[in-house]
């Protein structure tokens, strides 16, 4: 695309288009990278750079870019039927063929799946769900669902809510009522200052969530929510205590458990589902995101045997849908999706292969200066960067953190940024090959930031950032 083409766009897209989660008044300063086209792992931008997308787009593409397939299922469906809805008593041929794909690669006693058409609806779908198990069950009382301080669970009112991001709540009036947070299991951030062993830490935060239930009444908690790793909180993989320890408690309880496999299902740890990986037997999945790698939005709740059944047999109309809830042209995208990974032993290959590589290559980085730790599990990983001077974070305004980032994307790496923890979460296609380049770009960022940091005075980083 010409220059003059790209400026065009930056206008355009300056006057007219707000972007989720940005200072629109910054980024219109700044202006947009246009994104024009995608092949394997690689993004290529209007300029012509070519740079390794780390991030799987946002932690979806993870069959990768350019997949004919898709393309020809997407365009199949679009021809046969482009629209039809599963309102009224009606289905249509692909929402059914998904649905019995889905329920053959979910854990045993997972054998429905509701569709939407995000994560975010998918959660909305769970807290409605969750509320109406319980009063069908004679237990109207118990209504309180607990999330975790920094978890993830989506943008819309419900999705926001059950997630534990601060700046999020403060913004758009108050939470739904009846959802409270306890703390996350992120041992870095919060165990490590202490001088805590990580499994100690761990146990801490089941114990938390006991602590929590107990304060609530157990006869009022319905459901306790969590990603199995956090993604978008910072690819904070728990210690391994932590799981058996909260299965524990909420057994204790009887209260359900939600896993949220947005990002951690469809091989993304390895295994198909997260809760394969810590054997956490949920009883309800909001899954999105890798489900159709993200060719198509599609999103959908895999619901547990005992919560189905009751909805099933007691509960009448369930009054809650989508327009596009199993839409026909995103349910065909998402089954050739699921067939391909299956047929290519993608997510074998992140267990067996891909992720014990990442985790070695990934690991080496751990010596940089700028590294207090370096983790992966499958193909999701995190560097925390501290001040190698003293080995604790920076000040939070030097933005360390950004200038990674920034300087990873100009060396040809999506690499992002939560704070001063640097993620990436890459296609789930990717070659031993790539992923050396992968950690070659992460480490000339790494670098080039040190450098940075060493070279200008707080202040000059400061008044180069606003
Ligand atoms: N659950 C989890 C665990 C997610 O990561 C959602 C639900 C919501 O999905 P939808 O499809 O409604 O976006 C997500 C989404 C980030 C980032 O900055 C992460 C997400 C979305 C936007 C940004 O890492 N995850």
């Amino acid at each position: 695309m010409s220059a003059s083409k790209t400026g065009q766009l930056q206008r355009l897209d300056r006057a007219h288009h707000l972007h989720p989660f940005t200072d629109f008044k910054s980024l219109a300063e700044e202006g947009s990278r246009i994104i024009e086209r995608a092949e394997g792992v690689y993004i290529i931008d209007s300029e012509g750079n070519r740079i390794l997308d780390g991030m799987a787009g946002l932690w979806c593409v993870n069959l990768g870019y350019g997949r004919e397939e898709l393309v020809a299922a997407a365009a199949e469906q679009m021809h046969q039927l482009p629209y039809y809805n599963n309102f009224f008593k009606t289905t249509h041929p692909p929402a059914v063929q998904l649905a019995e794909k889905l329920v053959s690669l979910a854990p045993e006693h997972m054998n429905r799946v509701f569709f939407t058409g995000s994560g975010s609806e998918a959660n909305d779908t769970v807290l409605r769900m969750v509320r109406r198990y319980w009063a069908l069950k004679g237990k109207p009382g118990k209504q309180w669902v607990i999330g975790r301080e920094n978890g993830y669970h989506g943008s819309t009112v419900a999705g926001m809510s059950l997630g534990g991001m601060a700046p999020m709540h403060e913004q758009g009036g108050p939470c739904v009522p009846g959802i409270s947070h306890v703390r996350q299991p992120y041992w870095f951030g919060e165990g490590r200052s202490q001088g805590q062993d990580p499994d100690a830490f761990g146990l801490e935060c089941a114990a938390a969530l006991e602590a929590k239930i107990l304060e609530l009444g157990e006869e009022n908690v319905a459901a306790f929510i969590a990603e199995p790793v956090q993604g978008a909180g910072g690819a904070i993989i728990p210690p391994q205590s932590y799981w058996p320890a909260v299965k524990a408690v909420l057994d204790k309880y009887d209260i359900l458990l939600v896993v949220d496999e947005v990002i951690c299902g469809f091989g993304r740890l390895g295994e198909w589902f997260g809760s394969v990986h810590y054997d956490l037997e949920p009883d309800l999945m909001p899954i999105a995101k890798g489900l159709s790698s993200g060719y198509l939005p599609i999103g959908g709740v895999l619901v547990g045997d005992r919560v189905a059944d009751t909805l099933i047999e007691e509960g009448g109309e369930f009054f809650h849908g989508f327009t596009y809830s199993g839409h026909p042209a995103c349910a065909a995208v998402a089954l050739r999706n699921l067939e391909l990974m299956e047929a290519e032993g993608v997510v074998e290959r992140v267990r067996d292969d891909l992720g014990p590589y990442l985790a070695e290559r990934w690991g080496e980085l751990g010596d940089h200066p700028l590294v207090g730790e370096a983790r992966s599990l499958g193909l999701v990983g995190a560097l925390e960067l501290v001040d190698p001077e003293t080995g604790e974070r920076f000040d939070k305004a030097l933005g360390a953190g950004n200038l990674c980032r920034d300087h990873s994307f100009a060396s040809g790496l999506v690499m992002r940024s939560v704070g001063d923890t640097m993620i990436i979460s890459p296609p789930l296609v990717i070659s031993r090959e790539e992923i050396d380049e992968l950690v070659d770009k992460a480490r000339a960022a790494l670098d080039a930031t040190h450098q940075r940091l060493a070279v200008t005075t707080p202040d000059k980083i400061k008044e180069s950032l606003t």
